[in-house]
């Protein structure tokens, strides 16, 4: 008998996601930057699959149109002839790989009733009341499923399968390949637990009390039953069983009855400089920018050196205690204090991003920004005026001497203009510190009020609340997020739950110093694998053992500590970020996935 599984095989890897050709959060980094990694080793054998939502597709998908007989083209039209809806073509990002995305709405209400039936009788999965995107994400798991049953039962004699699972979104079909001994070797990974995420963020001292949550019953709690089942079924059946670090690999065993069998840690497609000064350049064009912004926000009330001024930022979804927000707050009004009483003359710009429901931007935000460019504008109309006629003056003077008095060539309709337009903007109110409208005052909008960081003149830690995330299309910037992480002087993110978190990382790779924590998986790994990460502008802020009010006092003395450094120093300290980029390229990280997958594979074998 044929051997279903030989080591001279062909191998095929299906990376499936929810959040393949559909940007939701972390996962789509993943996914998206892991793409030339893997596509450098499994060339034409890599397909990711996804949901299709045509309007997410339509920026970066192109289906294949010409007739397609690899395995997959083949089971992608057998899967029409079902009267599936599925669509196979190009994902459009860097490494091009092919991709099936499955449209959900082909799964009728009474098939999806039947899953879900099915789901309940074999694995005793309730699904009652779940959220809408519970039933979408079911719908998927059984195209994917039905899809990876027709490619192995038509083309396992010739290929070994390999299907890499990421998130219970993506999963609700893998129980049933295994039950039905699909010839598949699996992985699943996840990015975080669902409990754990619940937990952390209502669950005082949820650290301290995790081996003793009882799983089941949490989840009828938080009303997660059926996502936490899902994760549940998916990590106990999977060939192989695997998370992003090694903090969220603690909640494993207790969330979900198995310890992963191997940590991925998450990598960026790192694109490095050839020369150093290129990034320390980029930071200073991407500053000035921010500096625009800062004029704009505040001069209209108030004025301080930009010369000493420093930019700080946080950026995540809007989980207030798990992202470490009320930390960071926290800390920085205790920074404050210590700045104004030590008397200094620097300035703390901290702009804390994030994403929450706003009507608009707030318009006196928009207004003063509008009335700075129009300065900008006469200043500018001054400058070209008198530079022409000092250059005539200067050609005609004949002893060519005296410099004359620039005033005098300044037209009286342009004094009164700039003079007009400036005093039309200054103000005495205070700048505000969220810049959009929001529905609702929030944690972050009491936390700024109850620690008084209000922008007051004589504060030297002022805040700037944008609860949107930064692209450029926005009129408050106008860069993107990467260059804005490279404007700035310091990202801080002392997470408290964060099974990976992305945002140091992109720090880091963009040579800008880093404030994480050890309940973070990035803090946790390069605590592992780096001794001296402090002195490369990688602040680990104790969070597994100290109190709030410790890791607070921890986070102050780091940050004034930051404040106090030299420009020379600060200049330095980026350069020892950035040489430590490549450590988390994709083409050092990806063995972690091929040992995953070649462990699986060889679970399979019969
Ligand atoms: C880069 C530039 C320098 C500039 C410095 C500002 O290193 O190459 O010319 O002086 O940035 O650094 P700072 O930390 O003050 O923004
Ligand atoms: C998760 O996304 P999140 O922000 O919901 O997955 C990311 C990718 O692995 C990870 O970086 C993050 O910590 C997790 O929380």
């Amino acid at each position: 008998m044929e051997a279903v599984f030989s080591t001279s095989k062909r191998k095929l890897l299906l990376e499936i996601a929810w959040e393949v050709c559909n940007q939701v959060g972390g996962i789509y980094t993943v996914i998206r930057s892991k793409v030339p990694a893997m596509v450098e080793k499994w060339d034409d054998n890599y397909v990711a699959l996804g949901p299709y939502f045509p309007q997410r597709a339509a920026a970066e998908f192109e289906p294949i149109t010409d007739s397609d007989e690899t395995e997959i083209g083949q089971t992608v039209r057998k899967m029409r002839q079902l009267g599936y809806r599925v669509e196979y073509g190009y994902w459009l990002v860097t490494g091009r790989p092919r991709v099936v995305l499955f449209d959900i709405s082909s799964i009728t209400p009474d098939q999806l009733n039947k899953i879900k039936t099915d789901l309940w009788i074999n694995y005793q999965l309730s699904t009652l009341n779940v959220e809408d995107l519970v039933n979408q994400t079911i719908a998927f798991g059984e195209m994917v499923r039905l899809f990876i049953t027709l490619l192995a039962e038509d083309h396992a004699r010739r290929v070994d399968f390999v299907a890499h699972f990421h998130e219970w979104m993506a999963s609700t079909g893998l129980p049933d390949l295994r039950r039905d001994n699909v010839k598949v070797a699996t992985v699943f990974t996840t990015h975080a637990t669902m409990l754990g995420r619940y937990l952390a963020q209502n669950e005082p001292g949820f650290y301290g009390k995790l081996p003793f949550f009882d799983w089941k019953r949490e989840a009828q709690h938080y009303g997660i039953d059926c996502q936490a089942t899902i994760e549940r079924l998916s990590a106990l059946q999977a060939h192989v069983f695997t998370t992003v670090s090694d903090v969220t690999a603690r909640e494993c065993e207790v969330f979900l009855g198995r310890n992963p069998d191997l940590v991925l840690p998450n990598g960026l497609n790192v694109t490095r400089f050839a020369a150093v000064h290129e990034f320390q350049n980029l930071h200073v064009r991407y500053k000035q920018k921010i500096h625009e912004f800062v004029m704009g926000h505040f001069f209209q009330s108030y004025s301080f050196d930009l010369e000493k001024t420093l930019y700080f930022f946080t950026s995540g979804r809007f989980e207030f205690t798990n992202k470490g927000y009320d930390l960071t707050l926290e800390a920085l009004a205790r920074l404050n204090y210590r700045m104004r009483e030590a008397g200094m003359d620097m300035t703390v710009v901290m702009f804390m991003v994030t994403k929450q429901p706003y009507t608009s931007i707030n318009p006196d935000v928009l207004h003063s920004r509008a009335l700075l460019d129009e300065i900008q504008e006469t200043c500018e109309s001054i400058e070209k005026q008198v530079g022409e006629r000092l250059f005539q003056a200067a050609a005609s003077d004949p002893q060519g001497t005296a410099l004359p008095d620039l005033n005098n060539f300044v037209d009286e309709y342009w004094r009164l203009r700039l003079r007009r337009t400036v005093q039309s903007w200054k103000t005495k109110h205070l700048p505000p510190f969220v810049t959009h409208n929001l529905v609702q005052e929030d944690d972050m909008t009491r936390f700024i009020q109850k620690a008084n960081l209000v922008n007051n003149e004589f504060d030297r830690v002022k805040i700037v609340y944008h609860p949107d995330f930064i692209a450029s299309t926005n009129p408050l910037f106008g860069l993107d997020y990467s260059q804005f992480v490279r404007g700035c002087h310091l990202g801080v993110f002392p997470s408290y739950y964060e099974p990976w978190g992305y945002t140091p990382l992109e720090c880091v790779v963009r040579g800008i110093p880093t404030v994480t924590s050890d309940q973070s998986g990035f803090g946790d790994f390069i605590m592992q694998i780096m001794r001296d990460y402090e002195n490369r502008g990688i602040y680990v802020i104790n969070r597994r053992t100290q109190s709030f009010e410790e890791a607070a006092d921890q986070l102050a003395d780091v940050l004034y500590r930051f404040v106090r450094m030299a420009q020379r120093d600060r200049i330095q300290q980026r350069n020892r970020v950035e040489s430590i980029a490549d450590v988390f390229d994709w083409s050092s990280l990806r063995s972690y996935y091929d040992t995953a997958h070649d462990l699986a594979l060889k679970r399979r074998k019969p």
